[in-house]
């Protein structure tokens, strides 16, 4: 299937080398366990290590122990973990591009020296807390506070679906301050982010249970009662919410590349089935109406890689906007459940069971289509891009 379109030939030796590491791992360490554990819902964190030490973490971010790679290089590592499981993809994106990002982009020098070589190397987990139980798409309308207290901060507030927060070692907490001196940059709203060490008392992490989707990662709920911290617990670069959103930028570019991994083996699970399962005596493959699925599941895998590395290429450039990267989220992942629905209709009644990752891949997708901007939020986002008016 990869020779049909010959992507390899747009790509880097470096960057081939990347994307083998990473096929490397998930079809070596990852697939081996995977459907175990979504069934069991567990999230085996030895791997954390082993990805610290296959350089994934933080991987597109320069010196701190980060190894430096490019933008397509990050991306292709997406594709290849999120083609075993969203979950492990996830992991990378919450770390590297959430939690890693927001301390590299907007952190004190001591603030990188402290969290940054630990993270990259996987030996301390970090978590991003923006998103709040009345929901997540509207961050500027976060209830959580930092009250000025001394030369310090009490923050007090809740959080939702925060990845890995239970494991984690330090929070990114984005928060409301009253001290309008520290305000800045975003009308008013005041929101600022804080490096909180998840040992602080009145800091909570409850793995939410009864999910359906992305079963071998964690997600929690987070309280923060009177939690304090002290005024080198501030990122100081960072200035409303132009700060997380700068991160979730980051974290979608490289769902544009995983939904694409996911939506891959869908399709090589269908084609595998077609050539294999046979109905009025022929392979299912031998029938027109599931080759055209094929076919056009293939053309959105390919398509979808190729928009990837048109938006990676653009980021290597310093180039890439807010806007074209919507447009690559709403695409990889709408696509990659298409492709994951048709995949599992192929399959016949097979679909349904774990002897095919095809169902756990559209349940985890339904995570995917949710965070880090839900379809329509991209969609209203283009919108704004293309009419000047705000439907927000
Ligand atoms: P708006 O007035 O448009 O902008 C406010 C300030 O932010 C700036 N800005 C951006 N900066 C960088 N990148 C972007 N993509 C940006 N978008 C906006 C903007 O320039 C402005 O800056 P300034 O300095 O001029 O004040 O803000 P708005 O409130 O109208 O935004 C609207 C909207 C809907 C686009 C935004 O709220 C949005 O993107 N909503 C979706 C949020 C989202 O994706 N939430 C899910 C987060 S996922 C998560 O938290 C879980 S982490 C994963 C895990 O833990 O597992």
């Amino acid at each position: 299937m990869d020779a049909v379109f010959d992507l390899d030939a747009l790509l880097s030796a470096e960057e081939r080398e990347w994307q083998q590491r990473a096929r490397a791992f998930a079809q070596e360490r990852l697939l081996p366990v995977i459907e175990e554990d979504f069934e069991a819902g567990h999230f085996r964190r030895e791997f954390v290590k082993e990805l610290g030490d296959s350089g994934f973490l933080g991987m597109h971010l320069q010196g701190y122990g980060c190894a430096g790679a490019g933008a397509v290089s990050y991306g292709l590592v997406c594709l290849e973990l999120e083609a075993a499981d969203s979950g492990w993809r996830t992991f990378v994106s919450v770390q590297g591009s959430l939690a890693m990002s927001a301390i590299h982009k907007y952190g004190s020098e001591e603030q990188k020296q402290q969290w940054l070589p630990g993270m990259a190397a996987g030996d301390l987990v970090g978590c991003f807390a923006l998103t709040e139980p009345q929901g997540g798409s509207d961050p500027a309308g976060m209830t959580t506070t930092a009250r000025r207290d001394g030369d310090g901060w009490v923050i007090d507030g809740a959080k939702r679906w925060i990845g890995l927060a239970s494991l984690a070692d330090v929070a990114v907490v984005w928060a409301k301050v009253d001290d309008p001196s520290f305000a800045g940059g975003d009308g008013g709203r005041a929101v600022r982010g804080f490096l909180v060490p998840t040992s602080t008392p009145g800091f909570t992490a409850t793995p939410i249970d009864g999910k359906l989707s992305m079963r071998a990662s964690v997600q929690c709920d987070v309280a923060l009662e009177g939690v304090r911290v002290g005024d080198d617990a501030i990122l100081p670069g960072a200035k409303g919410l132009s700060g997380p959103f700068g991160c979730l930028n980051e974290a979608r570019y490289g769902i544009v590349w995983g939904a694409m991994g996911a939506a891959r083996s869908c399709l090589e699970a269908a084609i595998s089935r077609s050539v294999d399962r046979e109905v009025f005596g022929k392979p299912i493959g031998a029938n027109q109406l599931i080759q055209a699925k094929l076919a056009d599941m293939f053309l959105e895998v390919e398509k979808g890689i190729l928009l990837a590395l048109h938006l990676g290429r653009l980021k290597e450039r310093g180039a890439l906007t807010p806007a074209q990267i919507s447009v690559g989220k709403l695409n990889s992942v709408r696509e990659a459940l298409a492709i994951a629905h048709e995949a599992r209709a192929i399959l016949g009644g097979d679909g349904i069971t774990n002897a095919w990752p095809v169902m756990r891949h559209a349940a985890n997708l339904e995570s995917v289509r949710t965070y880090e901007g839900t379809d329509e939020i991209h969609q209203l986002i283009l919108g704004r891009e293309l009419t000047g008016l705000n439907a927000f």
